[in-house]
């Protein structure tokens, strides 16, 4: 059904990956389009808890396919056409995304890890603003979510410089929500992956949006916005099956309602 990206669901987990790898997973109009489809499949579909985005072969990604630009292509519209309506969906997508960062994450590879939920990191993996590299900015929500990450003055200093960030040092920046072995790695996705899909789903998407709102509210506006998310996650089956639960001190069965 999709010729650049598999869309494989495996329980209630659905894993998306980039499938370009002898271009590293660069982003062609197809992928772009193919990618968003999928999310919108994955959001569509209620039997799906959470999502699982990763490459195939050595790479995440390594951003805007280049052999596709030249002197005609209005980036601007590229990124307003293309890229945005990825990144926003991810936002808005009220399931867990987590990128399963396998290998380079480059240019609009790398924004496209930090417009995750959580981010998996293979001790191979690698982060690159490359932008800087082509004479470009970083873009595909880059410049909101990395500073909120790592700071103002880091991620200035890696869009600035442009430097290679490890795998290590992406765990110690607070880029990676785990970084995980080689050995490991495909057990270890599909244990995250697989708790995230066993949790209160309605709750995560209130937190996501919550969050979001967070950083263009005032306290009295958070304040409110908390209560609103509270009033909805307590009618959720899973509020009720929670505090069941621990009343009769088992273990709550959360069946994402
Ligand atoms: O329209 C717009 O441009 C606006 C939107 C921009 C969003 C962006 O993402 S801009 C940034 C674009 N990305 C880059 O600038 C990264 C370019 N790639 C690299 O810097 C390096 O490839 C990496 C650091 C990611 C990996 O280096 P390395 O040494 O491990 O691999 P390699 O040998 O450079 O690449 C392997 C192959 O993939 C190679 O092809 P070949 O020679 O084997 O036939 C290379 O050309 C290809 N490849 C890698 N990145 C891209 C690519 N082909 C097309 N586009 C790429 N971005």
């Amino acid at each position: 059904m999709f010729d650049t990206i598999l869309y494989e669901v495996r329980g209630s987990t659905v894993w998306i990956t980039l499938n370009r790898p002898e271009k590293l997973n660069s982003f062609n109009e197809a992928m772009h389009s193919e990618l968003l489809k999928a999310l919108q499949e994955a959001e569509n579909d209620k039997a799906v808890r959470a999502i699982v985005l990763t490459g195939a072969g050595r790479a995440f990604s390594a951003g805007q396919d280049l052999s596709e630009v030249d002197n005609s292509t209005d980036y601007g519209d590229l990124l307003r056409n293309r890229y945005n309506p990825i990144i926003q969906k991810m936002a808005e997508i009220g399931k867990p995304v987590i990128a399963a960062v396998n290998g380079t994450a480059a240019g609009a590879g790398f924004s496209l890890a930090l417009a995750a939920d959580f981010r998996l990191v293979s001790e191979k993996a690698s982060f690159l603003n490359a932008f800087i590299h082509i004479g470009l900015v970083p873009d595909s929500g880059n410049t909101y979510y990395l500073p909120r990450m790592v700071g103002h003055a880091k991620a200035l200093e890696l869009m600035v410089l442009g430097d290679k960030v490890g795998a290590e040092e992406a765990g110690r920046l607070g880029l990676a929500t785990k970084v995980i072995s080689e050995e490991n790695w495909k057990s270890e996705i599909s244990a995250f992956a697989d708790r995230l899909a066993s949790m209160p789903t309605k709750a995560i998407a209130l937190i996501k949006e919550a969050l979001m709102k967070s950083w263009d509210l005032p306290l009295e506006g958070v304040l409110e916005k908390e209560a609103h998310a509270q009033s909805l996650a307590g009618l959720s089956g899973d509020h009720r099956e929670g505090v069941q639960a621990f009343l009769e001190k088992r273990k709550p069965l959360f069946k994402g309602d």
